[in-house]
């Protein structure tokens, strides 16, 4: 359980399937990579702390299945978030457009004021980019969210994404902070139960 100065936050990571997002959970959580990554089913949960700027955050962190048939569970996921991580593959066109898709529900039934970063993963594949650095980075900023290249195999930038959302939360017990539909407490702690509903 968290203390009083620790700030529990919720964030969702969402993007088409193989995008790597697991991936990037697991390396931020387990400093681990696993090159045989199963599709997630469903949804999974972790956690983790870290320190920002003298403030205590338990990241509660729910890892969302790409594969369009748990398309329908998403909003299980994303209501309450604090913030959402949307991820694309740099070596996938596809999978940039179902990023702009995800933007799009966010907007339209995410929760207002939601923190939102773009992450384009893979970034050890450059030789096989298909998702130019500077058209991505623009869109990042015309929608109002935080862009970075990630590579969870080559453990690059994976630590400074979540960072990133610490630094742009709003404060405390204001609105934006979305804290109060969080009770996780039995899947806490880097295991990565499958199934299961944040609210
Ligand atoms: N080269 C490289 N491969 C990666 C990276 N991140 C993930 N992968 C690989 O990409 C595949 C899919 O990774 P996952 O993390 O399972 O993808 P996901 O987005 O969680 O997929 P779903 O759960 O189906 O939505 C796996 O084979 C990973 O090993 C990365 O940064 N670089
Ligand atoms: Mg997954």
């Amino acid at each position: 359980m968290a203390d009083a100065s620790t700030r529990d936050v919720k964030v969702v990571l969402l993007g088409d399937t193989g995008v790597g997002k697991s991936s990037i959970v697991r390396r931020f959580v387990t400093e681990a990579f696993d090159r045989y990554s199963e599709p997630t089913i469903g949804a999974s949960f972790m956690s983790k702390a870290m320190q920002v700027d003298g403030q205590s955050i338990k990241f509660q962190i729910w890892d969302t299945a790409g594969q369009e048939k748990y398309h329908s569970l998403a909003p299980m996921y994303y209501r309450g978030a604090a913030a959402a991580i949307l991820v694309y593959d740099i070596t996938r066109n596809g999978s940039f457009d179902t990023l702009r898709n995800w933007v799009k529900e966010l907007q339209t039934n995410g929760p207002a004021g939601i923190v939102l970063s773009v992450v384009g993963n893979k970034c050890d594949l450059a030789e096989q980019r298909a998702v130019p650095i500077a058209g991505a980075q623009e869109y990042a900023q015309d929608m109002g969210a935080e862009f970075f290249e990630t590579s969870a195999k080559a453990d690059t930038n994976v630590r400074d994404v979540f960072q990133g959302i610490a630094a742009r939360l709003p404060p405390p017990g204001g609105d934006g902070g979305r804290e109060e539909d969080v009770e996780l407490g039995a899947r806490s702690g880097g295991g990565d139960g499958k199934g299961g509903c944040p609210c």
